[in-house]
């Protein structure tokens, strides 16, 4: 036996390249011409084969890893039989081998240099002795041998399945000598797709890698962790949660008169009576009125749980991403409570000072986009609450109004306020909702239902 240092062969370039997959470790035997790793530069997958039949006994890099030609990766203890079989020597070289070369115990007698041995399809010039078997070479050189750690695959394959994210050790080929294609992993996705669905827990689906800078100048700039958690939990909602979003438009012509003649007398205290402050009133109320609205969904024991505490999350827009703090009891607070724990809250928010306590617990959020613009939009529910309400910029528009003092009939510019109540379809019929968003306007075109 002599031991063997496997090095990252002659990429072609300086630039490291990544090491998508690594095939076997420390322990593993293995097989002359077996993958032990496959790297991946922006333009080709590299295989990194067994120069020799042998045993792995150290493992220099890991799946992850960025390497770069000549990089120390593998040592091999190589079998004896495996060298006088093939009589390699164990230093490069460009030409064949030949039945003439040293024997085995010559070879042990040298010091040994570093192997670089490959398989690339595009770029890399292959010493002849580690080159890739030929189909006829592979039929007797692919054996049984191969271990459920090592996916008998080509390196465009190997590509597909580390771009759509599914590990080839899952699957069994279909072509010859169990050797997996194309087609087999198109097939895998497909079945999990059908089976399972797609989930952020069970994703077999992953974006290609796209290098950008083929097309012009670009900046990277990571997520925040508030960015990244909100990522997830808004793709797990979007995915589960069978949404429909209600439309509706409340009249706040005579609340916003109202408001602003209130908020002229509090321009010395420390918050403002904003809008808002109306809306999560007008909301609580109504949720009331519609219980249902103000519940979660338990879909492993088919069951709605009422809950019969009211407490509004806001979604606020920070700069470290979307946070939603939550007025608790708010149907049972005064406007001005409500006005001053907006301001308390969204403060927070912003100075990133919110306690978890102050973010948990919500019924019913209310994501409002008024203050920016904008006409409609449709709000991912934030579960496991079952409904949302998005709220967009208020604008006068003109209504065709019999009410008030008007002898008939006529034209009137009204503030207009439009609402997007997105809803968990599988508990909440649109009947329902179009009952919610009706009583809604209701009550925030004459505030003074709330006090009924
Ligand atoms: N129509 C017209 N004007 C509105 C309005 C509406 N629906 N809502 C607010 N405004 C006005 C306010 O009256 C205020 O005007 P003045 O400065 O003249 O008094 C101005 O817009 C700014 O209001 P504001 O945004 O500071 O206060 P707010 O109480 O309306 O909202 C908060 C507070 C925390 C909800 C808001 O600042 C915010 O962060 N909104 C973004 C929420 C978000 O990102 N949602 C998306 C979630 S999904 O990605």
């Amino acid at each position: 036996m002599t031991k063997q240092s496997i090095n990252i062969p002659d990429l072609g370039h300086e630039k490291p390249v990544d090491v998508i997959e690594l095939s076997v470790k420390v322990g593993d035997s293995v097989e002359k011409d077996q993958v032990l790793l496959v790297m991946e530069s922006d333009k080709a997958t590299i295989e990194l084969n067994a120069p020799f039949e042998g045993k792995i006994c150290q493992v220099f890099i890991k799946k992850g890893d960025q390497v770069k030609t000549g990089q120390a990766a593998f040592e091999l203890e190589v079998v004896l039989a495996s060298q006088e079989k093939t009589s390699i020597h164990t230093a490069p070289s460009t030409t064949a081998p030949s039945t003439t070369e040293p024997k085995p115990t010559q070879a042990e007698s040298r010091s040994p240099e570093p192997i670089q041995t490959t398989n690339t399809p595009e770029k890399i010039h292959l010493p002849a002795p580690f080159s890739v078997p030929t189909p006829s070479q592979t039929t007797s050189a692919i054996p049984q041998a191969l271990s459920a750690s090592f996916a008998y695959a080509g390196p465009a394959v190997r590509k597909l399945a580390n771009d759509l994210g599914v590990d080839l050790n899952q699957l069994t080929g279909s072509g010859p000598h169990q050797r997996i294609l194309k087609e087999d992993v198109h097939l895998y996705v497909k079945e999990k797709m059908q089976t399972q669905g797609a989930s952020p827990t069970n994703a077999v689906f992953s974006w290609p890698n796209i290098d950008f800078t083929q097309w012009g100048e670009i900046e990277k700039r990571s997520l925040s962790s508030i960015q990244k958690t909100s990522a997830e939990r808004l793709l797990r909602n979007w995915q589960h949660i069978p949404h429909v979003t209600q439309f509706d438009t409340a009249d706040i012509t005579d609340l916003e008169q109202f408001r602003k003649k209130e908020a002229e007398k509090l321009t010395k205290q420390p918050f403002k009576l904003t809008f808002l402050t109306f809306l999560v009133k007008a909301v609580s109320y109504t949720l009331k009125a519609f219980p249902k609205f103000n519940a979660s969904f338990s879909s492993e024991k088919n069951e709605l749980i009422l809950k019969k505490y009211i407490h509004i999350g806001i979604a606020v827009d920070t700069p470290y991403g979307l946070v939603v703090p939550v007025i608790k009891n708010a149907d049972q607070a005064s406007l001005l409570d409500i006005a001053k724990t907006l301001q308390t809250l969204s403060e927070k928010a912003r100075d990133k000072k919110l306690l978890p306590d102050e973010m948990q617990g919500g019924t019913f959020t209310i994501s409002s986009l008024g203050g920016i613009g904008g006409s409609a939009f449709t709000p991912i529910i934030n579960w496991p609450e079952v409904a949302i309400l998005g709220v967009s910029r208020a604008e006068l528009k003109p209504v065709f109004t019999s009410e008030g003092n008007a002898p008939e009939s006529q034209w009137a510019a009204r503030l207009m306020l439009p609402l997007s109540l997105s809803y968990d379809h599988r508990v909440i019929d649109g009947a329902d909702a179009a009952r919610f968003t009706t009583t809604l306007c209701a009550n925030l075109n004459d505030l003074r239902r709330c006090l009924l």
